[in-house]
């Protein structure tokens, strides 16, 4: 593994920020520089919930920059195309400008990313006390939650369905393989620049067919409902969205609205989550085939960031985690897929590898529940594989060697946060 000069915290503090300077556009923070030349979703609330308590002034303009590329129906954009440099899939794949919900200033995706965004803006409200930061994205906020509970509550059950694998931020999960494999066998020879060991090429065009069938459909909610062939309700995706609701409902009021049907939305995930996606640990479901897909992945501790989550699910959750299924085997924090599963690999992505940004979710899931050891353990685990292979991408579990690209914002930007 490569070895770095020891770095105190102050130290590995500034080269945090550096980076997060590096890759600071004047508008937005790419992911890293060349792998990602564009703004990407979830990526930025992670950066803004770093840069809350050092930059707040960019960690609000991050957020409005992002919330700027979204649609009229509320849909929040995963890329929203921010340099000239080239990207695939591109604009010229999503075509955003040919569709009258989309904005009309900036270039966008067609998908959406698991909606941290209401987190972040409470995040940036409780370290600054900025009101009115609140009052100028909750609308935009707002619009995006009733986006998800409209077009996106496919199985009609409160839990909104990701359509793409891409929207659950975990590309290559094996969550998604049974999914994958049920579409047909499809020969683009579509290739973007990619890492070899990030996915398959069968995979990559598989991806790219699911864009286009749904921009052909011309992103319509019916066409989701009716025919679109991949849709899951992730607990990930659904954890998420629930602690962001939660998270309006206080804002709501700072904002001069009503908290309630944020509040009721909140309760309406945690009961489906729990009737729909527990059986021992909280697996998606597969709306196309009806089941259940029993892979345990770091997704499976999303829902852990509610409060509200009842005793049982808690205490189940907490098992497996510590488990030798995923803390108890690996010398680093968490692995992104159990390690008994057959589909784990210590080298790709979101099959293996554990990331500063599930990390970091799992943490302040520690922190809701008032579990100060694992708290502790997951702070001081990140900070060691940081300190130790730098701010890249995603880590090998056992050994705590770097993978995947350098100067990745979200490791840089949490790793500020884990040092406050
Ligand atoms: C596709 C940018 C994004 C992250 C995702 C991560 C990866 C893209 C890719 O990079 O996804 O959007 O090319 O695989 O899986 O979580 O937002 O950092």
């Amino acid at each position: 593994m490569e070895a770095r000069p020891a770095v105190d915290d102050a130290a590995l503090g500034r080269e945090a920020m550096a980076v997060l300077d590096a890759n600071w556009t004047g508008t937005a923070t790419v992911p890293a520089p060349g792998l990602y030349p564009h703004q990407w979703s979830w990526d930025s609330a992670f950066v803004s919930i770093g840069l809350a308590r050092h930059r707040p002034d960019r960690a609000q303009a991050e957020l409005a920059a992002l919330l700027s590329g979204q649609w009229a129906t509320g849909m929040v954009p995963h890329i929203v195309f921010r340099t000239p440099e080239a990207y695939f899939p591109g604009p010229a794949v999503w075509c955003s400008h040919d569709h009258p919900a989309a904005p009309a200033s900036v270039l966008t995706s067609g998908l959406t990313t698991p909606p941290l965004h209401a987190l972040a803006v409470w995040w940036l409200w409780r370290h600054t006390g900025d009101a009115a930061v609140v009052r100028r994205l909750y609308p935009a906020l707002a619009a995006q939650h009733a986006y998800l509970a409209t077009a996106r509550d496919l199985g009609g059950s409160g839990l909104a369905a990701i359509v793409h694998p891409w929207e659950s931020g975990m590309d290559d999960s094996p969550a998604w393989d049974a999914a994958l494999a049920a579409l047909p066998e499809i020969g683009y020879g579509h290739r973007g620049p990619r890492l070899a060991e990030r996915r398959l090429d069968s995979d990559q065009d598989r991806y790219v067919w699911l864009a286009l069938r749904y921009r052909d459909a011309g992103y319509r909610a019916g066409y989701l409902r009716d025919e679109h062939p991949f849709a899951v309700e992730d607990p990930l995706f659904n954890g998420v969205w629930l602690a962001s609701c939660e998270a309006l409902a206080e804002l709501a009021p700072v904002a001069g609205a009503d908290a309630a049907p944020h509040a009721e939305q909140a309760a309406r995930i945690r009961s489906a989550l729990v009737e729909r996606l527990w059986d021992g640990c909280f697996y998606p479901r597969d709306l196309r085939s009806g089941r259940l897909v029993r892979v345990c992945t770091v997704g499976a501790f999303g829902p852990m960031l509610d409060p509200g989550l009842p005793a049982a699910q808690l205490r189940g959750l907490l098992e497996v985690l510590e488990s030798a299924r995923f803390m108890g085997a690996t010398g680093y924090p968490v692995p992104s897929c159990e390690i008994r599963a057959a589909q784990f690999d210590r080298t790709r992505y979101w099959r293996g590898p554990s990331w500063v940004n599930t990390n970091w979710l799992l943490r302040r899931a520690a922190a809701v529940h008032s579990l100060d050891h694992l708290g502790r353990q997951l702070s001081a685990g990140t900070l060691r594989l940081v300190r130790q292979a730098g701010f890249r991408e995603c880590f090998d579990p056992f050994d705590g060697s770097g993978r995947g690209c350098r100067d990745f914002s979200w490791s840089a930007a949490l790793t500020l946060d884990l040092l406050a």
